[in-house]
């Protein structure tokens, strides 16, 4: 089943949105298998930006992630990289769509609130920079089968 790494960045901790991201996904059908309050240190805010790396916005987007706690979540489910992507929203709040994360509560680019890994790949990648295998926990719920065909 897809994993998905979802962050609640420093902006969304601040503001208390914590507990709205976890009851969006959740909802949604989506089974939480991972979950740690941090800091998160430059090696690691490097690692994974490390795309973005040499772009405009590079360094402030790592003072950003690096500048107050979050809260790094797996989530799995089927399809779980695209239903998490599309309940976050668009990466420019003012283009996510009505009813997203970043639409609902964001404005700006640089204050967009969660990140979720993009594709199946960086997700498998994601998750494993963020977590130890042992912090992934493997269960099922009774209510799954009416929500996983
Ligand atoms: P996403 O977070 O939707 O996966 P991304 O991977 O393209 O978006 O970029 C990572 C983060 O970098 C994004 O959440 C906010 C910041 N960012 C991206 N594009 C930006 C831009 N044009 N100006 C400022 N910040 C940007
Ligand atoms: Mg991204």
């Amino acid at each position: 089943m897809e994993k998905t790494l979802v962050l609640v960045k420093p902006d969304g901790v601040q503001r208390g949105l914590i507990g709205e991201v976890i009851m969006r996904l959740e909802r949604r059908g989506l089974r939480l298998v991972a979950a740690k309050f941090m800091n998160v240190s430059r090696e690691l805010a490097e690692t994974h930006y490390s795309i973005h790396k040499g772009k405009p916005f590079y360094d402030g987007l790592i003072n950003y992630i690096t500048s107050a706690p979050v809260m790094a979540m797996v989530w799995e489910g089927n399809n779980a990289i695209a239903a998490v992507r599309q309940t976050m929203g668009s990466t420019k709040p003012v283009e996510a769509a009505p009813g997203s994360i970043r639409h609902d509560f964001g404005l700006e680019v640089g204050r967009n609130i969660t990140h979720a890994s993009d594709s199946v790949e960086n997700g498998v990648k994601e998750v494993e920079l963020w977590f130890q295998a042992q912090e992934i926990v493997s269960w099922q719920r009774e209510i799954d089968h009416w929500i996983f065909e």
